[in-house]
């Protein structure tokens, strides 16, 4: 029988790092708001969460690269909104963002996790933070908890 293995929802004693741009912040609050929820309801302290506050998504890998580098959090949850209908350079953002963060996750060899919103439309942002698609920071606390708890594993 093959050994499987999988992390946990289990807090530990993990440490977690939320970084959150401020553009777009009536959607960006709300994903905030699901990460430190979706953490807390899953046990973990709420001292063991520090959430920085960038300008925008493509200020987000290079604070996240700092908190990597201080070797102190488990796991860290990127968290941003990029919506096409409002922005020329859409996947510019969008992508730039997405590649920096899988850069720090491989280099420092911790959980980086992408919790970007990139949406065609206001009405999307709104139902991926918050409403009828559920809340993308809460799932991204979710997969940070996992990711932490396989990674000691592995
Ligand atoms: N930043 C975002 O997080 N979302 C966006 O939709 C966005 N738009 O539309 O441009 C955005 N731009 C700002 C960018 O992330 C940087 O803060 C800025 O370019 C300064 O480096």
């Amino acid at each position: 029988m093959a050994r499987t293995l999988a992390g946990s929802l289990t807090a530990g004693d993990h440490r977690f790092a939320i970084v959150a741009a401020r553009f777009n912040e009536l959607f960006v609050d709300r994903l905030v708001q699901g990460a430190v929820n979706g953490l807390t309801r899953h046990g973990v302290d709420a001292d063991a969460i520090d959430v920085v506050r960038v300008p925008g998504s493509l200020e987000i890998p290079i604070a996240a690269q700092r908190l990597a580098a201080k070797g102190s959090y488990s796991a860290i949850i990127c968290l941003g909104v990029v919506i096409r209908g409002a922005t020329v350079h859409f996947e510019h953002v969008a992508d730039g963002a997405a590649s920096g963060i899988a850069q720090v996750a491989l280099t420092h060899d911790i959980p980086v996790i992408n919790g970007l919103i990139a949406a065609e439309t206001l009405e999307q942002a709104m139902e991926r933070s918050g409403t009828k698609l559920g809340n993308k920071g809460f799932d991204a606390a979710l997969a940070a908890i996992e990711m932490a708890n396989l990674l000691e594993q592995i």
